[in-house]
């Protein structure tokens, strides 16, 4: 099935792009953010929005149409399978299933100072009506906060015998994301810790399948709660253990 965006009417192909342009909000600065949305391919685009950001840039909302259309058949994503539980049926795997607390550790990893996302997930309170981590009977979480090199994760992971760590990544500019995460599963790799994790990252531009080309267990964006993640910890653990035994 082929599909196109739609606005007002099926298949109309109506989109919206915002951007800044380095000039000041005149009537030329306008005239050349549609002159660009044309040559980005957009037919018919209007300016719906022109607002000055300071004396030399200017920021513009433009809607247009696109002959683009996507084979939507076609498309493959890797997705978490497992359904979320509830936190108390996760506590009470946790009881039959180890029998003692199961060790999270999660951080902001790298130069990353964004922790409003890996809070979200392991503090008490948590975040929009869901719980977080410390608030489980059976898991110990631990929050490093942000700007955690990953040498002192791994010290951290090792020290405190972690089952699982959780790891998140905000910042996107210049990929760094990338390659901090990737410089993690390395190092697990060399201190033989990465069979015995499971290693979980997060964050807004985080997908399930970007995580796992990196190496990771999963991945969790925007909209993911403490119960999905300790979900898919818990029962990859048992998994594991069943397929040990
Ligand atoms: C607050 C904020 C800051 C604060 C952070 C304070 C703090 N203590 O966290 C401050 C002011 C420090 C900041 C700084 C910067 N920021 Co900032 N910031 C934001 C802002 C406004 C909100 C982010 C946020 O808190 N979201 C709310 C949380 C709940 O959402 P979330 O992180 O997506 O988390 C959810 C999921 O992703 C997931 N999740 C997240 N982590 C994890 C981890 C695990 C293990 C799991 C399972 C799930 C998970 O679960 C969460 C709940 O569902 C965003 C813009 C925006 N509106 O999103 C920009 C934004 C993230 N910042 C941005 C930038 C560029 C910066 C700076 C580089 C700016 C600069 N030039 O200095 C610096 C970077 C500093 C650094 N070294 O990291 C960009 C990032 C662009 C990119 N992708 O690269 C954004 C998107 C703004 C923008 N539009 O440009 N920022």
């Amino acid at each position: 099935m082929k599909i196109k965006p739609y606005g007002d009417t099926f298949n109309d192909g109506k989109v919206q792009v915002s951007f800044t342009l380095p000039v000041s909000k005149t009537a030329k600065g306008i005239a050349a953010a549609k002159e660009l949305a044309k040559s980005m391919g957009l037919i018919a685009p209007a300016v719906v929005h022109a607002e000055a950001i300071s004396d030399e840039f200017s920021f513009y909302i433009l809607y247009g149409s696109t002959k683009a259309v996507v084979e939507f058949d076609n498309i493959q994503v890797e997705e978490i399978t497992s359904t979320t539980l509830s936190r108390e049926k996760i506590e009470d795997l946790i009881k039959k299933e180890f029998g003692r607390n199961l060790v999270f550790v999660g951080a902001s990893t790298g130069t990353d100072a964004h922790t409003v996302g890996i809070d979200a997930i392991m503090n008490m309170k948590g975040f929009a009506g869901h719980y977080g981590l410390e608030r489980y009977h059976g898991i110990s979480a631990y929050n490093l906060g942000s700007q955690v090199t990953n040498e002192d994760f791994v010290k951290f992971a090792r020290e405190n015998n972690a089952d699982v760590l959780l790891v998140s990544q905000t910042v996107t500019q210049k990929e760094v994301h990338l390659k901090n995460m990737i410089d993690l599963v390395e190092l697990l790799e060399s201190e033989g810790l990465r069979d015995h994790i499971v290693l979980i990252a997060g964050g807004a531009r985080v997908t399930h399948s970007l995580a796992k080309e990196l190496g990771y267990d999963a991945g969790f964006g925007p909209g993911s709660y403490a119960e999905d993640v300790a979900t898919f910890a818990v029962t990859t653990m048992i998994n594991k253990k069943r397929g040990e035994n």
